[in-house]
């Protein structure tokens, strides 16, 4: 499968890696809309939030993000899940983005 983040995931394509175990992998995103900006995705396929098939990989993604966090002394931060093109997601392997270091607005619009 020709997919950008299996191939992060697998090491065979560099990334700027924060945080790995079994299940997930952590590394900054390419075009950073924060000063802190990086991306949890699991090592296993998922096109997007709607193929998660399991409560464990839910929780696997998401229980890492506020170790990361205290890992990189932010505490304030935002999470988002693209899911779907018109929602913004232009890669199709699901992955959290995980933003801090600037004030987030609300509604996000
Ligand atoms: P989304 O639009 O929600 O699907 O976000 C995809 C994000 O992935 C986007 O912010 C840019 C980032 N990205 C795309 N390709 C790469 C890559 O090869 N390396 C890294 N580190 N980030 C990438």
């Amino acid at each position: 499968m020709d997919c950008i983040f299996c191939k992060i995931a697998n090491k065979e394509i560099p990334s700027n890696l924060i945080y790995e175990d079994e299940k997930v992998v952590a590394f900054y995103d390419l075009s950073p809309q924060a000063p802190v900006h990086f991306l949890v995705i699991p090592k296993k396929h998922y096109s997007s939030l709607n193929d998660i098939d399991s409560k464990e990989a839910f929780a696997d993604i998401f229980s890492v993000i506020p170790k990361i966090a205290e890992k990189l002394g932010i505490k304030d931060y935002r999470t988002v899940v693209n899911t779907g093109e018109s929602a913004g997601q232009s890669v199709f392997h699901i992955h959290v983005h995980v933003m801090a270091g600037r004030e987030f607005k609300w509604p996000a619009g």
